[in-house]
């Protein structure tokens, strides 16, 4: 394997690492300055990074075709970098047009954060990129601002209008913790769960599919949410309360609309309901809301695709606590609560559903919820 010796030429001054997520429930709520629950998985981008001495940025990925992408730091402009090195440049370009002073290095990237999964292995490559040129320059940011600035880079750099949610929780979760966040003003509680010492387990089942036009559809979803709340007169659809829900919904005519404020308002609701549970160490019982989660997401706000439908019912015949899609949908992942002794039969299930549907076998692995992006030893 390359190592950043070879590849560069200098032995690396750091090493960082910063984790994909999923999302226990809370789903297209960030850009409506609602409610998220995510943790951190032990998956990670990790960087070695040696500074440079001019005003150069050198990244190469040991994921990808093996070219390493060159670019000048004065130079950087939105759309200006192509593919995966985007991600990485942007950090930089925000970095600069938030004032910050940052001197040239050599970044060489690894990642066991499944790609397309939903699972936030972008995030992830901007963070570890992020934290570590604030490391190395000195700039002393914490999670918050290295989110920030990742969304920043993703929307205005790359171009994907995401809201704050795969940025934060790969900055500032926390091992052991699902992170309770409001996406407005970005107040957060790191809630214990342990789901082991309950029985529990949660499994990630990545129905490796993507559905073509995700990116699209996203966008679409965003400004439907904005379209309900000016039908609304409120800033966001967060400030439309549930128990408002029946009224609101009158108020709005676009039938496509109404079911966006539908999930949204009731997924922020569902999003306050397993934080009660979780409080109250009733985390069996989270499960049924995880399932209603889903079928909102399925239903009123249409970013599911058959695959993730089939994990979930399939989970369900056989036994899970519930089970929902995870992340922005069109594919990718979904979640599924189980009974510790029930989890290979459950997990063997859905890979027959599969199966029998003509699908590709599913992957499937255990959540453990880990810690945030961090610098680790050489
Ligand atoms: C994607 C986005 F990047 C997040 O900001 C969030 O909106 C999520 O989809 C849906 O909850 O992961």
């Amino acid at each position: 394997m390359t190592t950043h010796e070879e590849l560069f030429g200098a032995a690396p001054d750091g090493l960082w690492a910063a984790p994909g997520r999923v999302n226990l429930i809370g789903e297209h709520t960030d850009y409506n300055d609602g409610f998220v629950m995510p943790f951190a998985l032990p998956h990670t981008a990790r960087a070695t990074v040696t500074r440079r001495a001019d005003r150069t940025l050198r990244v190469h990925s040991l994921g990808t075709d093996g070219e390493t992408v060159e670019v000048a730091l004065d130079g950087l402009a939105p759309g200006g970098v192509p593919g995966w090195a985007a991600y990485p440049a942007g950090v930089a370009w925000a970095l600069a047009e938030a004032g910050h002073e940052i001197g040239g290095a050599d970044i060489l990237f690894d990642s066991d954060v499944p790609t397309g999964a939903g699972l936030s292995s972008s995030a992830a490559l901007e963070v570890v990129t992020a934290l570590a040129l604030s490391d190395l320059n000195g700039l002393g940011l914490d999670p918050e601002e290295l989110a920030r600035l990742s969304q920043r880079a993703e929307n205005d750099f790359v171009g994907m209008p995401c809201g704050i949610l795969d940025q934060m929780a790969s900055a500032s979760c926390s091992a052991g913790h699902v992170l309770y966040l409001d996406t407005r003003g970005l107040k957060r509680r790191q809630v214990p769960f342990a789901m082991a010492l309950e029985g529990l387990r949660l499994l990630v089942v990545d129905t490796r599919v993507k559905h073509a036009h995700a990116d699209g559809a996203y966008a679409r979803r965003r400004a439907e949410c904005e379209a309900g709340a000016k039908a609304l007169d409120v800033p966001f659809l967060r400030d439309v309360p549930h128990e408002d829900l029946g009224r609101a919904l009158e108020r709005v005519e676009d039938p496509v609309v109404r079911r966006r404020v539908r999930h949204v308002v009731t997924e922020n609701r569902r999003v306050e309901r397993v934080i009660e549970l979780l409080d109250a160490g009733l985390a069996r019982e989270i499960g049924p809301v995880l399932t209603e989660g889903h079928a909102s997401l399925r239903d009123d706000f249409e970013v599911s695709c058959p695959e993730l439908d089939l994990v979930v019912s399939a989970a369900g015949a056989a036994g899970a606590l519930g089970a929902r899609m995870t992340g922005g949908g069109f594919g990718g992942s979904a979640i599924v609560l189980v009974d510790e002794a029930a989890a290979d039969a459950i997990g063997a299930a859905v890979t027959d559903a599969f199966g029998a549907a003509g699908h590709r076998p599913p992957r499937i692995f255990e959540a453990i919820p880990s810690p945030g992006a961090q610098r680790l030893p050489l």
